[in-house]
């Protein structure tokens, strides 16, 4: 079974989050961020990687804390449900429309965290939620889950198709990057005999 349970808690957060990687796409997601929920509820469905994510931060301050730790708990859940890695089919990458905006996305589940991310949005808020808080969220979650990850929105009006279409990106590349590869079943897929550095 490919699943993790991370519960993560600081002064600022306390998260709890479970993923299936061998999932349907059911999605149980609390942050106390409507925006967010959205983000992460089209993330698992996209994916197909059950996620529960329950967060209770200091939403009084900022977004930025909750945001950023709900990205460091599910990268680290999709980690340790990785495992040894193997099997996985290791890299994926898909162009997302999402009306006139387009978003390509590109994974490489390397143990190498490393995140390039190129998306500019016309406005600061969607909601109540700083669209700059769209990138701390990528960064904590490449570098948790320990993936090479390269976001660029080429063109695109709306800030919520921006944000939309970089979290159904990432949703698609995961599921076709965590996806057991039948032809190299069992191999760990790195001439190196190992992934993660
Ligand atoms: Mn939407």
């Amino acid at each position: 079974m490919r699943t993790a349970t991370i519960k993560r808690k600081t002064k600022e957060t306390a998260i709890e989050v479970t993923v299936d990687l061998d999932g349907t796409g059911v999605s149980n997601i609390a942050t106390g961020i409507g925006f967010f929920d959205h983000m992460l509820d089209l993330l698992a469905r996209h994916s197909r990687i059950d996620m529960t994510v329950k967060a209770v931060g200091d939403l009084h301050i900022d977004y930025h804390h909750t945001t950023e730790d709900v990205g460091i708990a599910l990268g680290q859940a999709v980690k340790q449900a990785l495992g040894n890695m193997a099997g996985i089919t290791r890299y994926a990458g898909i162009h997302l429309p999402m009306d006139e905006t387009l978003t390509r996305v590109v994974i490489d589940i390397s143990g190498r965290p490393t995140l390039v991310f190129k998306a500019e949005f016309p406005r600061d808020k969607i909601g109540e939620f700083d669209t700059e808080l769209v990138r701390e969220w990528f960064n904590a979650f490449a570098m948790n889950a320990g993936v090479t990850l390269h976001v660029e929105t080429l063109y695109g009006e709306n800030s919520h198709h921006i944000a939309e279409s970089c979290f159904k990106g990432l949703a698609r590349v995961l599921r076709a990057a965590v996806a057991i590869d039948p032809a190299a079943a069992g191999e760990v897929p790195s001439t190196k005999g190992q992934l993660g550095g």
